[in-house]
């Protein structure tokens, strides 16, 4: 039977004089029960065919480590707009959960992208826990288990929305933001090659393109372009406005998590940073490239890109000295004024909100 949510738990938005909260409280643990009835579904498949049963055993411990911990911000994004942009009409019990399955979709990809990401970077922690592969007996077979996890997706949109008008658009949508994701990973991991320090490449267009590529998309193109289809919204120039709003909120998005990769606290982010020693061409080092005295440039030179603790150090003293953590508040002040006038220009041909 489809998984129905009690109806006590939907908030609709606009019956009343109030705007509701972007996120109603109840949304995240509705969602943390879907996971659950994911979890139900594989169980009934497992009857169906005994010869999967340990697989499946195992698909439902990969979702249990991969979706829970993380802030489901992309996921829960889906939910919230789906709430602003539908009419009256449309906020029905059915509707409000086909936006949670596909935000749990959104979900399960970046699940997928993250188990796939922190084996290329080598990374140790995620979401305060061991990242999945470096688990007892995981491994490599987690490149499997980020395969499932994407798999996942296309059973669900097929379980639950074939019959929906926006099914098509919707499907399309995760190929295309699937495939502009792994396009952008592959520019990072070219730009950062391993024991080849060639800075020449880490110019500002570069990061910009690994960035839009890598993180706009799925983070913030995916959940809203999902929720726009489900409402009807299918123009393209309507989608092309709000791309162009929602890519330059994922580039800030980038910078922040590259900032944070070496001035955040491992106890806020849950993860402690990889990115000076794995030779990534960050925000952080494209900014100090430009402000650098010779002297700076051949010191990292011979320290970046090195798994040595010295040596890491040595690269954030530059860092320091060049007050990276300054420019990135007066980075943070510029993009903030720079999205505001990116609403307005583009606010004609999407709907408009009042809040
Ligand atoms: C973020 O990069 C980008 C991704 C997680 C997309 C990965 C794409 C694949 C096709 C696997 P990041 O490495 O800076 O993220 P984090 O800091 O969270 O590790
Ligand atoms: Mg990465
Ligand atoms: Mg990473
Ligand atoms: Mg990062």
């Amino acid at each position: 039977p489809p998984f129905r949510i009690p109806v006590q738990q939907l908030t609709v938005s606009k019956m009343s004089g109030t705007p509701p909260p972007v996120v109603a409280a109840s949304d995240a643990e509705v969602f943390m029960g879907l996971l659950n009835q994911v979890k139900l579904d594989l169980a009934e498949e497992q009857k169906k065919d005994v010869q999967l049963e340990s697989t499946f055993c195992r698909l439902k411990e990969v979702l249990d480590y991969n979706l829970t911990g993380g802030k489901k911000n992309r996921g829960l994004s889906v939910i919230a707009s789906y709430r602003q942009l539908a009419s009256p009409s449309q906020q029905t019990e059915d509707n409000i959960t086909n936006a949670m399955i596909i935000g749990l979709c959104v979900e399960l990809l970046q699940a997928s992208l993250l188990v796939a990401d922190d084996i290329m970077d080598k990374s140790t922690t995620r979401r305060g826990k061991p990242c999945w592969y470096k688990n007892e007996g995981v491994g490599l077979f987690a490149i499997n288990d980020s395969f499932l996890l994407k798999s996942m997706i296309y059973e669900l949109l097929k379980k639950y929305c074939t019959e929906k008008p926006f099914y098509v658009n919707v499907l399309e949508l995760f190929f295309q933001v699937s495939y502009k994701t792994e396009l952008g990973q592959a520019l990072d991991l070219l730009t950062a090659q391993p024991n080849k320090i060639d800075f020449s490449s880490f110019t500002e267009e570069r990061y910009e393109a690994i960035a839009k590529y890598k993180t706009a998309f799925y983070s913030f193109y995916l959940p809203i372009a999902a929720s726009m289809y489900m409402v009807g919204i299918v123009s393209k120039e309507a989608h092309a406005s709000a791309e162009a709003i929602l890519l330059e909120m994922g580039q800030f998005f980038q910078i922040q998590d590259d900032y944070l990769d070496c001035f955040g606290e491992p106890e806020v982010t849950g993860k402690v940073g990889t990115d000076i020693e794995d030779n990534k061409c960050s925000w952080l080092i494209v900014q100090a490239l430009k402000m650098v005295t010779p002297e700076q440039r051949t010191l990292l030179e011979e320290n970046y890109g090195c798994q040595d603790p010295e040596k890491v150090a040595c690269v954030k003293a530059v860092y320091a000295e060049l007050n990276l953590q300054t420019v990135y508040q007066q980075y943070e002040e510029k993009s903030y004024a720079r999205l505001m006038s990116l609403v307005d220009h583009h606010s004609t041909s999407l709907p408009k909100i009042s809040r």
